[in-house]
């Protein structure tokens, strides 16, 4: 649309034409409102019924709610406005009618179940507040991607459809493939990998990963966006310092830019940048600690995998985002490298919100006989794996990465309570559309 002015930038004395949704009605009688809605803002449409044209004062109070309708006319000063100026309008256009009945209300005033925005995403981001976290997103998207380049590193996109999985098998979407079986793509860890050995040393990808999760939480989802970084000569207390970079950059970014969304959310006064370094707590530290709080009913030992309550226990205790490093070898993936003076510690660690883990990582295994013994020992077959072992006789530096959940991301740092509110359309075991 030419000449199309955002509300948030209609100046009294300008002509001009705005457009977008009707958000309200006032009709007091002599003198009526239009409430207009764009993605900048609202601004008031005000009717005079004595002094205008009867035919655009019928049209502009005829219109339904949620209608789109473009409206020219001169912006006037005016402090009993919502936003100190209305517009005076000298012609509308209703460019789309909206149906009387909805089947949610954008302007909030009546609740709607998690189920039925999702069922209707288009009329659920008309709300200010549900726009806001995916302007929030979208944010920390861009923030990610800028740390990313100051780290080196170029974003790669590797393939979703693959013919094994990497995170345990039974996690997997099988798919066919021309009438072989094949799979959604778990994670791009092995492909990621393989591009270590080739000349971009630095990479990272933001993408979605597929997850058979049988499970249905507030904090799983079956289709997710990993961010993924992994850095030829890295070790993983390296990759732990470009993973606190990376996160506290998706912060600043919404810190900084953002303000106006995070009003919306009301969070204005309690959104924190997280500063100092992430503490690193060791695995053995970690289970010692979660025993100590007595949240749990039996004690953790060595080699337990730390059970949900348990990382609340701990995230409660520590209190900020944190580090749990050297995990027992035998609960960390085959790619994942021991450390050299102590084969039961891998290299392996989590990052983790006081909420839940949001990364997994650590140094990877790139020494080609050890890693086609992990295989054996993980149960795999290597020989389905060639593609990817055989690049490790080749020259293959070594190496360290990590993957973080987008969407935890966001929903830990908004204090979302279910993941599927920073998805607009969330794959669960219940909802395939839309
Ligand atoms: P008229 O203005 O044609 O005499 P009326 O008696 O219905 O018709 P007012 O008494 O001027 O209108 O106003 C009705 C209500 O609308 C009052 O509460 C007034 O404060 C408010 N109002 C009037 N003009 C504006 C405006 N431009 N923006 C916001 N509120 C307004
Ligand atoms: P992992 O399986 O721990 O590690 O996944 C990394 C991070 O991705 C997010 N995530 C999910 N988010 C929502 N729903 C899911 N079903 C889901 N599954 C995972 C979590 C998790 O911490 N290849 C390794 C990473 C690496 O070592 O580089 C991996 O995939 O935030």
């Amino acid at each position: 649309m030419q000449n199309r002015t955002y509300t948030a930038d209609a100046e009294p004395g300008d002509t001009v034409t705005v457009a977008g949704w009707v958000h309200e009605v006032r009709d007091l009688g002599g003198i009526a409102f239009l409430i207009l809605r764009d993605k900048s803002g609202k601004i008031q449409i005000k009717f005079e019924k004595d002094e205008m044209d009867e035919e655009l004062v019928e049209t502009g109070l005829g219109v339904h709610r949620e209608s789109v309708i473009s409206v020219s006319g001169d912006v006037k000063e005016e402090p009993r406005a919502p936003t100190d100026v209305e517009v005076v309008p000298d012609s509308i256009d209703v460019l789309a009618e909206a149906d009387t009945e909805l089947p949610l209300d954008p302007s909030g005033k009546v609740d709607a179940e998690l189920s039925t925005r999702l069922d209707n995403r288009t009329l659920d981001l008309r709300k200010e507040e549900v726009k806001a976290v995916f302007e929030i997103r979208a944010e920390v998207l861009r923030s990610v991607r800028e740390a990313f380049r100051d780290l080196g590193s170029t974003e790669i996109n590797t393939p979703k459809i693959v013919a094994t999985g990497t995170e345990g098998g039974t996690e997997l979407f099988p798919i066919t493939y021309f009438g072989e079986e094949a799979f959604m793509n778990q994670s791009p860890q092995l492909f990621k990998q393989l591009m270590i050995g080739s000349g971009l040393e630095r990479v990272f990808e933001i993408g979605p990963i597929f997850r058979a999760e049988e499970h249905n939480t507030p904090r799983h989802l079956n289709e997710a966006t990993s961010i993924d970084f992994e850095s030829a000569f890295f070790d993983h207390t390296e990759a732990m310092d470009a993973c606190e970079h990376v996160v506290k950059a998706a912060y600043e970014g919404v810190a900084e830019n953002c303000r106006k969304e995070l009003e919306a959310l009301g969070l204005e006064d309690e959104f924190e940048v997280p500063e100092g370094e992430f503490p690193r707590l060791t695995y053995e530290e970690a289970i010692e600690r979660i025993n100590a709080t007595g949240e749990l009913d039996e004690q953790l030992v060595w080699g337990d995998d730390l059970p949900t309550e348990g990382e609340r226990a701990l995230g409660d205790d520590v209190g900020e985002h944190y580090f749990i490093t050297d995990w027992p070898s035998e609960i960390k993936p085959f790619y994942i490298k021991d450390h050299d003076d102590d084969e039961q510690l891998s290299t392996g660690f989590d990052m983790m919100h006081p909420r839940m883990e949001l990364v997994s990582g650590g140094q990877r295994e790139h020494r080609y006989d050890h890693l086609v013994e992990g295989f054996e020992q993980q149960g795999l077959d290597p020989e389905a794996f060639d593609y990817y072992t055989k690049m490790f006789r080749y020259g293959m530096p070594p190496h360290a990465g990590w993957g973080l959940g987008g969407e935890r991301l966001v929903m830990t740092m908004l204090g979302l309570e279910n993941i599927r509110e920073a998805v607009l359309f969330p794959r669960d075991r219940q909802r395939l559309s839309p």
